[in-house]
């Protein structure tokens, strides 16, 4: 699309917009009236190619994927639009002859944060690929009102504030009335035969919710293809509610109800660990499948095609098992409304649904109370248990008599209806993240399914978009590369490998490390202006980012700084490398272990970095409110990822591709997606260390770990350890840490954080001296970026469309 001509066409077409949309000036005008203004004017130009993607799909019937999530976590939207849309550095330049900052302005808009992490994040960036790659793949998820909580940290600790990021207008979204739908939630379900023996189902007595979709667009990269994310609101319909008004006689009993009703989306992910919450999560689940299903049938219906081919022109994808009534939500419609009988239905749906497992943490693994599913979803629940009967009845036939087997692949048991065994059972493909992750998938937590299905399964490696954790976070690096080696890496990421030939080129590998250097310069800056401290920008820059949670070890790194800290205490002469230690992360509000994890970083932050023996040579930071606009910012500015978790627990990652495309160097276990890294860099290019999967296996078999054994031998963590509870100065003689240093020595320590405390001293070791041989740490570095293209999400996203979704490319004609 050609958006404007010149320069000169955007700076008029910006300022019209500023007046007649908003009826201001550029004198007049605050900054979140010029952001609008900008967004608005760019969703406008955007639209004509929306319409005619739309169009182009449903001229030539083509296959569509719809990517079902219960998460989405895109970020800031304007500048990716720009840079998709070719028009950055033109409506950068407009600006700023307006005396406008472009990045200034990009600060307006709100992160979209409907998402809690690796999962929601992905789906984003699935978002990207699908339409620079010209294929035709949506996103269905829900709007919720409320993002992920605003991280505040007060006292040290973790304090949780709603995230009403739609108090300002979300300038993306489009709002469809017309494309409204009924889902219906609790009430009774009778049955009836006809004449002919056919069974008919009546739903009476139910509840009735509006779900009204915002669509917003998701612009591919220099293309045409405009596809949607549509994203479901619940609403009461105007009729139902005035009818309720009516019966209950009373206002205030009309807005309670209404307000129930809005509440399916009000949050993400409410606390799950109420019954009240339980019932609202699965609530959720219901609205986004039955809404996006219904409304997808719509569409296909329309196309004038048998049922029979509904797998040739719909892929239904469910990101994780949080959709997986798409099953027997398909299988409703296409029984109950389209008179389908139970074996055609059946087939049409398996053929059409694919699974995608970003876990294998039980607590993780979803399953609901059948008395909850059966008076939530009535009918759903019907269909489970056929599904289920049918499921058990065709084992007995292959495994006559292995009760044990039956019972443990049964879809519902012991009072449970299990998602995971539901989604396997019903979709033609389930893939892992990683090739670990798929392989333990296979052999150990879903074996039997995998010897049921060996056909089904399959690895499909995480990815990332190279357009906005390279092209867009990092400017500088990103024409650098393209200086260097042309730019179709940027159609082609895995091209990224010519970089290798200047390996020798001293002055490029000088260039890499400026770059470096100036992105952790700006870093700092932003760091002393929003939290007032000062860091060194020629110290490493070492970064553990994401969510806390006890497998990904933040602990371990933070035992080690307080090990530093010791060595330094009792040796100030000691010769270390000045590092900062910067953390970002969030805990569930429920998790009490990982509020206080946090809450050790930023003890331990304050007395190191208040401490005039050690300040100057170790510093800690803790980043409150992590979120995608900050990981753009430090990603480019790190020189160490931290990916420590326990080897078997991460099933992919994806933040170590983005500090890998950004030339960072992997400090990690052989876990998820870090062993795929390792093979491609080699060992002189990451330092790993750890326990590896097998070896934890053992463990595990054998029952032999004692991390009071490791307590006792190891001075070095006897004497970290009783810091947390005896008087120091991370304890401050109160017992604030008890509870973590219980879950190490009572409770023997269950990510094996002791046990691999020695190895992960030595491997931080190793990276202190290498990183001061400058011209080895930068051809390191080099080797990272060079080795990162197959980490694009493009790669990811083509392997799906080929091996699951069977879709094409299509071009959107102007
Ligand atoms: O696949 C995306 C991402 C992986 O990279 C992480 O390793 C994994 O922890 C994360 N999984 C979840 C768990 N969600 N559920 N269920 O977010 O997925």
């Amino acid at each position: 699309m050609v958006m404007f001509s010149d320069k000169e066409e955007f700076k008029t077409a910006f300022k019209n917009q500023l007046e007649e949309k908003l009826g201001k000036t550029i004198d007049t005008a605050s900054d979140f009236d010029t952001y609008r203004a900008l967004g608005s004017l760019i969703r406008e130009k955007i639209n004509k190619d929306w319409l005619k993607t739309n169009q182009e799909y449903k001229t030539n019937k083509t296959k569509q994927v719809y990517y079902f999530s219960m998460e989405f976590l895109m970020g800031r939207l304007l500048g990716n639009n720009l840079l998709n849309l070719n028009v950055l550095s033109l409506v950068e330049e407009g600006l700023a002859d307006l005396g406008l900052s472009l990045s200034e302005l990009e600060k307006k808009e709100s992160d979209a944060g409907l998402g809690n992490g690796g999962l929601g994040r992905l789906a984003a960036c699935f978002l990207d690929s699908l339409a620079s790659l010209e294929l035709a793949g949506h996103g269905y998820g829900l709007r919720y009102r409320y993002g992920m909580f605003d991280q505040h940290i007060i006292d040290g600790k973790q304090v949780e504030f709603p995230d009403y990021w739609l108090t300002k207008e979300f300038i993306w979204e489009v709002r469809r009335p017309e494309d409204a739908i009924e889902v219906r939630f609790g009430g009774q379900v009778s049955s009836r035969r006809d004449k002919d023996g056919k069974l008919h189902f009546k739903y009476e007595n139910y509840e009735p919710i509006q779900a009204v979709p915002y669509d917003v667009p998701v612009v591919g990269y220099h293309n045409d293809t405009v596809n949607t994310l549509r994203l479901w609101s619940a609403e009461p319909s105007v009729e139902d509610t005035m009818k309720k008004a009516e019966k209950e006689g009373e206002f205030g009993h009309f807005l309670t109800y209404k307000r129930s009703l809005e509440s399916i989306s009000d949050f993400l992910y409410p606390d799950d660990s109420t019954e009240d919450g339980k019932r609202l999560r699965l609530k959720q689940e219901y609205f986004l499948v039955s809404s996006g299903v219904q409304s997808i049938v719509r569409s296909f219906e329309r196309l004038g095609l048998p049922w029979s081919s509904f797998p040739e022109k719909v892929a239904l994808h469910i990101n994780d098992t949080h959709p997986a009534l798409v099953i027997p939500e398909l299988m409703r419609i296409l029984m109950d409304e389209k008179g389908i009988g139970w074996e055609e239905a059946w087939e049409i749906t398996q053929a059409s649904v694919s699974y995608t497992n970003h876990t294998t943490l039980s607590e993780a693994l979803e399953s609901w109370p059948v008395g909850l599913v059966r008076s939530l979803l009535p009918r759903i629940f019907m269909i489970i248990n056929e599904i289920n009967e049918r499921f058990c009845q065709a084992l007995w036939k292959t495994y006559p008599g292995d009760f044990s087997r039956i019972a443990d692949l049964a879809i519902i048991a012991d009072g449970q209806v299990k998602m995971a065994h539901l989604s396997i059972v019903g979709s033609h493909s389930i893939n892992g993240v990683a090739k670990l992750h798929t392989d333990i998938l296979k052999e150990r937590e879903m074996k039997r399914f995998y010897n049921t299905f060996p056909e089904r399964f399959n690895n499909k490696t995480n990815g990332i978009t190279h357009r906005r954790w390279l092209m867009h976070a990092n400017r500088p690096l990103s024409s650098l590369i393209t200086e260097a080696i042309g730019d179709e890496w940027v159609q082609e990421p895995k091209q990224l490998n010519k970089l290798m030939e200047r390996k020798d080129d001293l002055s490029f590998l000088d260039r890499l490390h400026e770059i470096k250097q100036e992105n952790k310069v700006d870093f700092s800056n932003w760091i002393k202006d929003t939290q007032g401290i000062s860091v060194d920008p020629d110290s490493i820059f070492d970064v553990h980012i994401k969510r806390l949670h006890g497998y990904k070890r933040q602990l371990l790194n933070a035992l080690h700084i307080m090990h530093l800290y010791n060595e330094l205490k009792s040796d100030p002469t000691l010769d270390i490398v000045p590092r900062t230690f910067f953390f970002g992360a969030k805990a569930a509000p429920s998790y009490h272990f990982a509020k206080k994890v946090i809450q050790l970083i930023n003890r331990i932050a304050s007395v190191v970095n208040n401490d005039p023996d050690v300040k100057d040579y170790i510093k800690v930071v803790f980043i409150p409110n992590y979120s995608v606009s900050i990981a753009e910012r430090i990603i480019p500015s790190s020189n160490v990822s931290e990916q420590i978790s326990m080897a078997t627990k991460e099933a992919s990652g994806t933040g170590n591709m983005k500090f890998m495309m950004n030339g960072a160097l992997t400090l990690g276990t052989m876990d998820g997606a870090n062993v795929e890294i390792h093979d491609l860099v080699g060992n002189d290019n990451i330092y790993i260390f750890g326990l590896r999967s097998e070896e934890v296996w053992d463990y595990y078999r054998n029952g032999s770990y004692s991390s009071k054994a490791v307590y006792e031998n190891d001075e070095r963590v006897r004497h970290t350890l009783d810091q947390l509870i005896h008087y120091s100065p991370f304890s401050r003689g109160e017992t604030d840490f008890q509870e973590i240093y219980d879950a190490l020595l009572t409770y023997n320590d269950e990510y094996f954080v002791l046990k691999d405390f020695a190895s992960y001293l030595l491997a931080q070791k190793k990276v202190s001296q290498d990183y001061q041989r400058k011209r080895q740490w930068n051809l390191k570095s080099l080797v990272n970026i060079s080795q990162s293209g197959i980490f694009s999400s493009d790669r990811t996203i083509q392997e799906y469309a080929r091996d699951i979704w069977d879709l094409q490319r299509v071009k959107t004609l102007k």
